[in-house]
């Protein structure tokens, strides 16, 4: 189900979860609009991830349930793991810098993938579309 590429096509409060996050305004305007596309290829457990963006290119490999180091855009190190509960990828982050948590899901509906992502009190989504 999360196998294929993904155009980002909106954001809900974003700028808020980003502001949380500590990113300054002129980052978040420039990541608001960061055209991210993200190429999922699951097999079994494990996952790579190809990320696109005005940013960065990366490819990303982890396995359910095994903690892997992760850099942000903005170079904010977190690190932590995914599992699947159902049919949500549940992913739970740790800021290197602070130790604060950072959480995020992912579930497909449709033609879309939904992406949450939430930070100290502050929730956000990312709405991807097929591409
Ligand atoms: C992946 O599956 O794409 C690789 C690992 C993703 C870790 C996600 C961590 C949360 C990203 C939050 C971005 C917030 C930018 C302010």
């Amino acid at each position: 189900t999360f196998n294929g590429t993904w155009k980002v096509e909106r954001n809900d409060n974003y700028d808020k979860f980003m502001e949380q996050m500590g990113i300054n305004l002129v980052k978040r305007k420039l990541a608001a609009h960061d055209n991210l596309k993200m190429t999922i290829e699951q097999s079994g457990d494990t996952f790579h991830v190809k990320e696109h963006s005005n940013f960065r290119n990366l490819d990303i490999d982890f396995t359910l349930g095994v903690t892997f180091e992760y850099s942000l855009a903005d170079g904010t190190d977190v690190s932590g793991s995914w599992t699947i509960e159902g049919d949500m990828m549940k992913g739970v982050f740790v800021r290197k810098d602070n130790g604060k948590q950072l959480t995020t899901t992912r579930v497909v509906q449709g033609d879309e993938l939904i992406q949450s992502y939430s930070y100290d009190g502050v929730d956000a989504k990312r709405i991807f579309k097929r591409s």
